[in-house]
């Protein structure tokens, strides 16, 4: 006992500890067995047919279902019937029973459901939650897209620095990222991953936009200091040119859509990404 300190603080100290181990003790059971069960069987049937370790992964909202339902089908019927690629759901919270019986009923392939891990849809400690508050309820910002939504802000930080760290996409190569309310249109008939894979692709996306300024007003001078601290991550055959119109000075605001985008995982663990990830994250931009 700490000397000076009463039996029941020692108690609660103890109580508090034990139910910490507890608490990760189960989340890491519950990863294990998310794993083994689902995970594991689909890479070792892609290793037998040695086809490339890749799955649609998919961020989604149980109240999103109906927008889902006609995304699976579209892709399943134009593309996936053919190739039997698994798929990967995950969400902040578990999902339903319900829901991943709908889901399972939908995809004859090998499916999987994840919860995402807290530490990778919070705040981190660097951030002033306070500040963050204030700059969402804002007015002034009334008109720019999801402005005073505190979820979007996670969501935006985890598909930028997280999602490919959860325990699920363990061993895979190349995921295709899959959101409600997106459909392919056409028939796709040869694998895209194997193709992404003979060619050596590392990113892959179908459309490209003009971002609002708004949302991002400190990513572009952020990110220049980053490249003057780093100028070793910047590659020789970059595509500066699409982003910038005056050789850098200045963003001009053409983007692709990730909403469709097919990636190699090791990518994003790349250590140019890994600290320019950080870097953001560390100022703060995801959340101010
Ligand atoms: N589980 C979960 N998923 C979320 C949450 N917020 C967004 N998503 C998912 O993250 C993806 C992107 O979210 P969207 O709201 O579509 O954001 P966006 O694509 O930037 O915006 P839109 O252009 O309006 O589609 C979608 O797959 C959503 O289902 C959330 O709070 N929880
Ligand atoms: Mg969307």
């Amino acid at each position: 006992m700490i000397k000076g300190e009463s039996d029941d603080s020692y108690n609660n100290l103890i109580t508090s500890v034990s139910n910490q181990i507890n608490s990760l003790y189960n989340d890491y059971i519950t990863k294990l067995y998310e794993y083994n069960n689902s995970t594991s069987e689909a890479l070792d049937a892609m290793e037998e047919d040695n086809k490339v370790k890749a799955t649609f992964f998919c961020l989604v909202r149980e109240s999103e279902i109906d927008s889902l339902l006609p995304t699976i089908r579209t892709i399943q019927t134009r593309f996936n019937n053919k190739f039997g690629y698994p798929w990967i759901f995950v969400s902040d919270e578990e999902f339903s029973d319900n829901f991943k019986e709908i889901i399972r009923d939908k995809i004859p392939q090998n499916v999987s459901f994840g919860v995402i891990p807290k530490e990778h849809w919070s705040y981190p400690d660097w951030i002033d939650q306070k500040k963050a508050e204030e700059i969402r309820n804002d007015k002034s910002m009334s008109g720019i897209p999801y402005f005073n939504s505190e979820s979007y802000r996670h969501m935006c930080r985890y598909e930028s620095g997280f999602f490919y760290r959860h325990p699920l996409l363990n061993g895979y190569e190349y995921y295709w990222r899959v959101e409600p309310d997106t459909q392919i249109f056409c028939d796709l008939d040869y694998d895209v991953f194997q193709w992404m894979k003979d060619n050596d692709k590392k990113y892959g996306f179908t459309l490209t936009m003009r971002e609002f300024p708004a949302t991002i007003p400190s990513l572009w001078s952020s990110t220049q200091t980053f490249l003057k601290e780093n100028p070793q991550y910047i590659a020789e055959d970059n595509l500066l040119n699409f982003i910038s119109n005056d050789e850098g000075k200045t963003y001009n605001m053409c983007h692709f859509w990730t909403n469709f985008e097919i990636a190699a995982i090791d990518f994003w663990e790349s250590e140019a990404y890994s600290k320019y990830f950080e870097f953001l994250d560390h100022n703060g931009g995801f959340f101010f």
